[in-house]
């Protein structure tokens, strides 16, 4: 059975990402330029700092009804009312997030190896971050290269929504969605764009003409 994951062009945000422009800021032009869903992502933050990121961010979602999605953080995902989680293959595992947070509406999980696609992680997860697809600078202690002939593979085992990562720009956003991604996730080539909205539009109407 084919998952639903209506979403096309996925922003994955940090402050650091932003350049020193307000991070709410950089999202809400992201929005208006086609991006559909957001994950905020702050590695360095403690606890606390995050979820007022998380809850600021929120604020100006709901606006616009796109989802937020926390990395790695159960508690700030659950206190800021998060749409839901993405975990990688080395975190809390997605099973011991589903029994802790029943109310969890999207659950993301990075794959890095072909064996995790057979396991139980995998089968309760809402869709696959299949990670990276390219070489980024972005993200550098990363495992497998997927490149465009891993995810051909990939989406030929599951019918998991796939959310490519790694690299994904205006130049390989088609040839990626014809590679078998439903969406596509982007961080620097949106956040560090001198212009937000317009990189957005640009990937996005890049997106639509492969579906
Ligand atoms: N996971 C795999 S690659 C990556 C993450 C978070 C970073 C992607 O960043 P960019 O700048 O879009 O290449
Ligand atoms: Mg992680």
């Amino acid at each position: 059975m084919k998952h639903v994951f209506p979403y096309r062009l996925y922003l994955v945000i940090s402050e650091e990402a932003c350049k020193g422009r307000p991070l709410n800021d950089v999202a809400e032009m992201a929005i208006r330029g086609g991006v559909d869903i957001i994950q905020l992502r702050e590695k360095f933050d403690d606890t606390e700092t995050f979820l007022q990121k998380a809850i600021s961010l929120q604020n100006v979602l709901r606006k616009y009804n796109v989802p937020l999605i926390i990395n790695d953080n159960l508690e700030v995902a659950k206190r800021s009312n998060a749409y839901g989680i993405h975990v990688g293959n080395s975190d809390s595992p997605p099973t011991a997030i589903r029994e802790s947070w029943a109310a969890c509406q999207c659950l993301g999980y990075s794959i890095e190896y072909l064996k995790q696609l057979v396991n139980k992680e995998t089968l309760t997860s809402d869709y696959l971050g299949i990670s990276p697809i390219f070489d980024t600078l972005t993200k550098q202690d990363t495992v497998t290269q997927w490149g465009l002939a891993g995810l051909r593979q990939i989406r030929s085992i599951t019918e998991k929504p796939l959310v490519a990562i790694g690299n994904m720009n205006a130049q390989n956003a088609y040839d990626v969605m014809k590679a078998g991604a439903d969406c596509l996730a982007v961080v620097s080539a949106i956040c560090g764009a001198a212009n937000p909205e317009k990189a957005a539009r640009e990937i996005r109407s890049n997106i639509e003409r492969a579906i």
